[in-house]
């Protein structure tokens, strides 16, 4: 595939409902976790939290979320985010860039933890921000993640997505990407069924 596997939707929420979910969600409780990219750990400028279903861990670079239950807020989001996509979703990163300084480097959301069928949703609040696609013998594509736009990315096993620094923009930003993650029941239970070669149906049956 020459160009990334993504739709854009700008306006999916107006700019006043984009000001009022600004404003709620700037006092999520924000925090910079260690992370480990190749090899060495770092604090990053930007700041995350995440909100999901009760049995859900998160594991990306090193680090481990464990979800907050989600607040009122962010259950509309995502019901909003459901009924548009048609994917059932169980866990929010938010990300929170302070200014254009604040960045996520190139990367690809393919963590064994998540369903890949599912498409991850972007949704953006306050300053725009770009976001660069790149792949390996491909010219790289830039999207600006305007305010109230919904990114879907269908397809992640190819190119990798990046928020580059910009030192102009003075403004901060929130990201929400929704996604869907294996459960840890679901993941012991497809660990059992790799550790035996009988189907889990037949283990489960008594006689
Ligand atoms: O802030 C964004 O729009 C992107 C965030 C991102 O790439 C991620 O959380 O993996």
């Amino acid at each position: 595939m020459s160009s990334p596997n993504i739709t854009y939707i700008p306006n999916f929420y107006s700019q006043e409902e984009c000001n009022e979910m600004f404003t709620k969600l700037s006092k999520c409780p924000f925090k910079q976790p260690i992370i480990k990219v190749w090899g060495k750990s770092y604090r990053p400028l930007r700041k995350s939290c995440s909100y999901g279903d009760m049995d859900i861990e998160y594991e990306y670079s090193g680090h481990c979320e464990l979800p907050l239950p989600w607040n009122r807020t962010l259950w509309k989001i995502k019901s909003d985010v459901e009924k548009k996509t048609g994917f059932e979703y169980n866990f929010v990163l938010l990300n929170f860039y302070e200014s254009g300084q604040a960045k996520i480097g190139a990367h690809k959301d393919d963590e064994p933890s998540l369903d890949q069928s599912v498409d991850i949703a972007t949704l953006s609040f306050g300053a725009c921000r770009d976001m660069i696609f790149s792949k390996k013998g491909c010219k790289s594509v830039r999207q600006a993640l305007e305010a109230g736009s919904l990114l879907l990315m269908h397809d992640q096993k190819e190119w990798t997505h990046a928020i580059p620094p910009q030192p102009c923009v003075k403004e901060p930003r929130i990201s929400l990407t929704f996604r869907r993650v294996w459960s840890s029941l679901q993941q012991s239970l497809d660990d059992m069924e790799r550790d035996y070669s009988i189907p889990l149906c037949k283990r489960l049956r008594r006689d």
